[in-house]
């Protein structure tokens, strides 16, 4: 075996084990987080008036330690998440102030653990102002949005109807629409040449987060990457062609739908949650301009060859025109304030 050929070896032995390594660290702290999550929840039904001491406490000193306000509601993201973007542009479109607190992958599981007791490890997750309620996903925030609006206005253009609620929900669901596109994205960049791709999704991970965690993340990313191949079985071709499926469903559904000229998804008067749930979880597969600071920019970033065709193709269809006609009139809109 040539020098040059033992070198690589070694040096992609030690990035397995490394990977190991991280991944292991990883479990055991969420486990550690998790159980001290059960315990701190039995202790409060037992002691519930030192528990709403300390979780004052503990929420004044996130407060203090994250920097921001709690005058408006708080939003925690992962910047470049569809979910995320979907929450982010109903509250920008309702003037409905909010501060956004953004975390790196891995940071969100520690974050989304707390503050939801346990039950949730994603994001998006909203903590209400004043009353401190936690909506740990994105519908449950448009929901919200939903209610305030018919609270304040007495209409709701979110959720115009049962239908556009209903549209909304299946697409943001666990497992459902979202999700697939997400998996389709990491299937190209997991599946890239060498490791460019997982290179480029690190990147990324890094846009927007405190500069600790964009420091830290490097460290645990083999971990993270091992997460995603095993829970998503991202490199997997016939897991790819499910999820593709999926997506495709989805889409001829909406391409059908826009078939007779309507300018909005279910045929409302203006955008409702179903449209902005659209737009945002499709993002990853049309990539507008104006989600450049986002995941990727179609006209600056090299994309795996795979994944560029299937962007090109999908912004041809109805469905995709009708995203990048969404993002480009309608994401700076704002209804009332
Ligand atoms: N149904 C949830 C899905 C949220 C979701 O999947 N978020 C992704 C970010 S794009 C996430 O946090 N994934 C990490 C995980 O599920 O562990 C929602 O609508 O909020």
């Amino acid at each position: 075996m040539a020098m040059a050929d033992v070198r690589s070896w070694l040096q992609s032995l030690m990035r397995e084990a490394f990977g190991i390594l991280a991944f292991v660290y990883i479990w055991i702290a969420l486990m550690v987080w998790q159980l001290y999550i059960i315990v701190y929840t039995k202790l409060s039904t037992w002691f519930p008036r030192t528990s709403a001491l300390i979780s004052s406490s503990v929420r004044w000193a996130h407060s203090l330690i994250s920097g921001g306000n709690t005058k408006t509601h708080v939003l925690i993201t992962m910047p470049f998440s569809p979910f995320c973007e979907t929450v982010r542009w109903a509250f920008d479109m309702a003037g409905e102030p909010y501060d956004e607190r953004s975390v790196g992958p891995i940071f969100h599981y520690f974050v989304s653990l707390f503050q939801t007791l346990g039950s949730n490890r994603a994001v998006p997750i909203m903590i209400t102002h004043p009353d401190h309620r936690v909506l740990p996903t994105s519908h449950a925030c448009l929901r919200f949005l939903g209610d305030l609006n018919n609270e304040r206005f007495g209409e709701d253009w979110v959720f115009p109807s049962r239908d556009a609620e209903e549209f909304e929900m299946n697409l943001s669901a666990d497992d459902s629409y979202g999700q697939a596109v997400m998996r389709c994205v990491y299937h190209y960049f997991f599946t890239a040449k060498e490791d460019d791709g997982k290179k480029q999704l690190l990147q990324v991970c890094k846009k927007g987060i405190s500069k600790w965690q964009s420091v830290l993340l490097p460290f645990l990313w083999p971990g993270y990457e091992l997460i995603i191949k095993l829970s998503l079985k991202v490199d997997d071709q016939v897991t790819f062609k499910a999820n593709i499926e999926q997506v495709d469903k989805t889409w001829d559904k909406v391409n059908q739908l826009l078939s007779d000229g309507r300018k909005y998804i279910l045929g409302t008067r203006q955008a409702s949650g179903a449209d902005i749930a659209f737009a945002a979880l499709s993002y990853p597969l049309i990539l507008p301009t104006e989600m450049d600071g986002g995941l990727f920019s179609f006209s600056k970033d090299p994309l795996p060859p795979r994944y560029r065709k299937e962007v090109e193709r999908r912004r041809k269809s109805a469905a995709g025109r009708f995203v990048l006609r969404l993002f480009k009139e309608e994401r700076h809109i704002t209804f009332q304030t």
